[in-house]
């Protein structure tokens, strides 16, 4: 079946412990409120809402870790990782909704369970490949990378709570897009590595239509692999994502978020889409209004709203 046919689960994904800030557990609660579900069916999708992940009891966390909650992120992850896994491998494609971006861990390894030859397009301000020991927060939103890239595995600490994460990507199985707050250890890692990166200054050289194209074409050439879709708000300039942990200067316009999120669904191989840290606490409420809006309508672009216009399957033109 064509990807674009297949079922759209939802899942949300109420979590905060991956960083500080209270609010990203109410993420799910807010692209809901906003009618995200409506936005993806007006479309064509065939939208099942599989609700929250029902998280675990937050166990206890020891005072050993230089991996803030991780106890917490890691039994949180191992369920979202088993929810997203048994979705796909039912034949759905799945969006889910965020929580703070420690949610990679789980998306991730979940669909590469089911789909072991997927790519990553990770769309971010933040590379989010720190690990435990060269994160100077200890905040987990800023490691899930680190987790799943089997390059990486000289680097990792035993982490209490992630024992049942294997890595399961190759580095050249991961691009960045939108890039402008690395840290030292992220960017030795992606020149070490050779992960493929546009930052915003490749943006701005090459302009969002060249820079969506490399990227694509970088991760798989074949053109044929699933792709799984990480998108942290605050990757969009903080003029049109200000509600979220950690805005950035100079980031994505709209515009160039729509371009790639209609690119990405002109593929016709989106798979996995994650919607990250999306906090309706911070900023003002105007802030807090757009942010959300334009949250769910760039999700809608991932799956084939268009600016061209839609037109719904059920509608008739008015005669008198
Ligand atoms: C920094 C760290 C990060 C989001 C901040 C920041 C990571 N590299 N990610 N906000 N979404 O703490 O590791
Ligand atoms: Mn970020
Ligand atoms: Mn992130």
């Amino acid at each position: 079946m064509a990807m674009s046919e297949r079922p759209l689960g939802v899942l949300g994904f109420s979590f905060n412990k991956g960083q500080p800030r209270g609010g990203t557990e109410q993420g799910p609660r807010v692209l809901r409120n906003a009618g995200i579900l409506d936005a993806l069916e007006r479309v064509g999708n065939a939208v099942v809402d599989h609700s929250n992940v029902e998280l675990p009891n937050p166990p206890d966390e020891g005072r050993d870790n230089i991996a803030k909650n991780c106890r917490a992120v890691g039994t949180a992850n191992k369920k979202l990782s088993e929810e997203v896994s048994r979705y796909l491998k039912k034949g759905e494609r799945l969006l889910v909704l965020g929580g703070d971006h420690s949610l990679g861990i789980g998306s991730i390894h979940g669909h590469a369970q089911a789909q072991p030859d997927v790519v990553i397009v990770w769309v971010d301000a933040h590379a989010d490949l720190n690990t435990p020991m060269s994160s100077s927060s200890g905040n987990m939103h800023g490691m899930p990378l680190s987790f799943l890239i089997r390059e990486l595995v000289e680097f990792m600490p035993q982490t209490p709570g992630l024992d049942w994460c294997k890595p399961c990507l190759s580095a050249k199985d991961v691009v960045y897009i939108g890039l402008r707050d690395v840290d030292p250890a992220e960017r030795l890692f992606i020149e070490k590595l050779g992960i493929t990166s546009f930052s915003m200054q490749e943006v701005d050289k090459f302009g969002i239509r060249e820079v969506v194209e490399k990227a694509l074409k970088a991760v798989d050439p074949s053109g044929k692999r699933p792709i799984h879709v990480s998108f942290d708000v605050d990757v969009m300039d903080p003029a049109h994502a200000s509600a979220t942990g950690t805005p950035v200067p100079g980031g994505l316009s709209l515009r160039e978020s729509f371009y790639l999120a209609e690119e990405i669904a002109a593929t016709g191989r989106l798979a996995v889409l994650d919607i990250a840290e999306v906090n309706p606490l911070l900023s003002n409420a105007d802030g807090q209004k757009t942010t959300v809006a334009n949250a769910v309508d760039v999700t809608a672009k991932f799956y084939g709203s268009k600016r061209q216009g839609d037109v719904p399957r059920d509608y008739v033109i008015p005669r008198p």
